[in-house]
């Protein structure tokens, strides 16, 4: 699998002439590189060693100023190669490379001392002396003049031997821009690492944040075509269709659908200094402003200023004026509200064991596979969460009016997927226990009482709930707002009605207030109450009989 070698070091320890002498190529290819003599941005060079392993060279700048620029260089790597200039020793930057290294969890490299055409023996072995001393643990120092040639066979050969294959991810298709531009008669081009996945020609991918969709319309890996390119190489795409100014670096390209943007990232931190709360989270090819919000001793959630696509395990370097920290993403996609016992939770990879109430599958899709967990109609909750809704819906089910012992559902999205695992009965818009029916309970003495004052003039009834029940159980009728007559005086006043209507063809309020002999006032609820049974319709002062097929006119 191909590997990427990322330069480190001080400004001017020769860096990028120690590249030229092993590939051959001057990546100082801006103006302003030429005339200050210095590397501003990344260089890229193919390096053929001489076992045969290919591996791409990302030359960076070592300028205090240019330190964000090497963070985008050195964030795709593989190995490093730590250039030192012998008569110099550790500068500044030598150290602060180092730190980003070591933050970005980029273990394996070389150490070159180099310009050891200019030193002493002396001076050679004191530099040498420090060299260890900054990486103990058996990392290989060659010393090497890029002027002379001296060494650099040897540095190959140390080169070959780090350059062992590293487990990559699975993960599906991500790439961060590090470049575009133009190309006459092909159009925009961008290039970067491939971090996980392969591209291929008329692939069709996603620029994030933002998601518009790309298609590839061919692939180079250092300037040679190739049908399809794998993690870990380094890649030019040509981009159809896509306005140079429509990416940039910091940009994803990845598989479509298969990494979520996000404003938050849960982080295990790593910190070399107090961390201020404004930060630069350095991720991928990307620098963004950020707020730092410590959670807990190790934790912290980093609010961006713009969004980005992330993943578990993904390394963040975190600067100020300078570099202050690092950190280990543990969710690239967390809740809002930062927690430091799920975070440890998802860090130590307990992800079911962070859900309790319901949410959405797919909202952790992201920390992996989920395991151990309850799950309905797309949501996931925990079996505890389950026990608690059913004991807090029975409660309700006991605390529910005999008369009508249903509850309303509870109103969560959830409810939909979830509520039928609990065996209960859905009747309208009601739950119901299985099989359960309504009846008086302790309200049998009142509805005694109650029948016993029914009759045909409206009696006031303040339980509507029972007046309902009552009335579903042929045992009164109600009138007007809260009254109610008994199911007896309700049939003895609709006979007298028929009756005159079908001999009459018409009845007014005042005729059948006579034919009952009761007052205006309770003519008038009987009345209604026929209109509202559809039994009869009212035409200015009177009524008629609704003729039937028109019971909805
Ligand atoms: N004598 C001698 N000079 C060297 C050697 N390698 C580089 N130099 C000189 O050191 C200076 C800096 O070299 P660069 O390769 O530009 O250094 P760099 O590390 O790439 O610098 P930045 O990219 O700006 O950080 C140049 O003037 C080189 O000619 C060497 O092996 N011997
Ligand atoms: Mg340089």
């Amino acid at each position: 699998m191909p590997l990427t070698v990322g330069t480190a070091g001080h400004i001017d320890h020769g860096k990028t002439t120690l590249v030229e002498a092993l590939t051959g190529k001057n990546t100082d290819r801006l103006p302003q590189e030429q005339e200050r003599g210095i590397s501003i941005d990344l260089g890229y060079a193919p390096l053929a060693l001489p076992d045969g392993t290919q591996l791409s060279v990302v030359d960076v700048p070592g300028h205090e100023r240019f330190v964000r620029t090497m963070v985008a260089g050195a964030s795709g790597i593989d190995l490093f190669l730590l250039v030192i200039d012998a008569n110099e020793g550790a500068r500044p930057q030598t150290h602060e490379h180092l730190a980003i290294l070591r933050l970005l969890g980029i273990d394996r490299g070389v150490i070159a001392l180099t310009k050891i055409d200019a030193v002493d023996d002396e001076t050679l072995e004191l530099a040498r002396a420090e060299a260890e001393e900054l990486l103990p643990g058996g990392v290989p120092i060659v010393a090497v003049s890029a002027r002379t040639g001296a060494g650099l066979d040897e540095l190959r050969t140390a080169l070959a031997a780090v350059a062992v294959e590293r487990d990559r991810s699975q993960a599906p298709t991500r790439l961060y821009v590090d470049r575009v531009f133009t190309l006459h008669g092909i159009g925009t081009v961008a290039t970067g690492t491939l971090w996980s996945g392969s591209i291929g020609e008329g692939d069709e991918l996603r620029a994030e944040p933002g998601g518009r969709a790309v298609r590839v319309r061919s692939v180079q890996v250092h300037d040679r075509p190739v049908a399809r390119a794998d993690a870990g190489q380094r890649v030019a795409l040509a981009l159809p269709g896509v306005e140079r100014h429509e990416l940039r670096r910091g940009d994803a390209l990845v598989a479509p659908g298969a990494y979520a943007t996000s404003y938050r990232l849960d982080v295990a931190l790593e910190a070399l200094a107090e961390i201020p709360s404004r930060v630069h989270v350095h991720h991928g090819t990307a620098n963004i402003l950020a707020r730092a919000v410590r959670v807990g001793d190790h934790y912290a959630q980093l609010r961006l200023a713009e969004p980005i696509v992330a993943a578990r395990c993904d390394r963040v370097i975190l600067r100020a004026d300078t570099t202050v920290g690092g950190g280990l993403v543990i969710d690239p996609s967390p809740p809002r509200h930062a927690s430091a016992e799920r975070m440890a939770l998802v860090e130590s990879g307990e992800i079911a064991a962070t859900v309790h109430e319901p949410v959405r599958e797919e909202s952790l899709a992201h920390l992996g596979e989920l395991t151990g967990i309850e799950r309905a109609g797309g949501w996931v909750f925990s079996s505890a969460w389950l026990d608690e809704l059913r004991a807090e819906l029975d409660t309700r089910l006991a605390r529910a009016d005999p008369l009508d012992p249903g509850i309303s559902p509870p109103p969560e999205a959830w409810a939909a997927a979830v509520v039928p695992l609990l065996g209960l009965e859905r009747r309208g818009a009601k739950l119901y226990r299985p099989g359960v029916i309504a009846e008086l309970g302790g309200r049998a003495d009142a509805a005694a009482r109650l029948e016993a004052e029914l009759g045909l003039e409206p009696v006031k009834v303040d339980d509507a709930a029972l007046a309902r029940f009552l009335e579903e159980q042929g045992r009164l009728v109600r009138v007007g707002d809260g009254f109610a007559v008994s199911a007896a005086a309700y049939e003895q006043a609709r006979s007298a009605l028929v009756a005159e209507l079908e001999a009459e063809g018409r009845i007014a309020l005042a005729r059948f207030r006579d034919l009952l002999g009761v007052g205006r006032k309770t003519a008038q609820l009987l009345l209604e109450r026929f209109d509202a049974d559809g039994l009869t319709r009212r035409i200015g002062d009177e009524r008629v009989l609704r003729r039937r097929g028109t019971l909805q006119a």
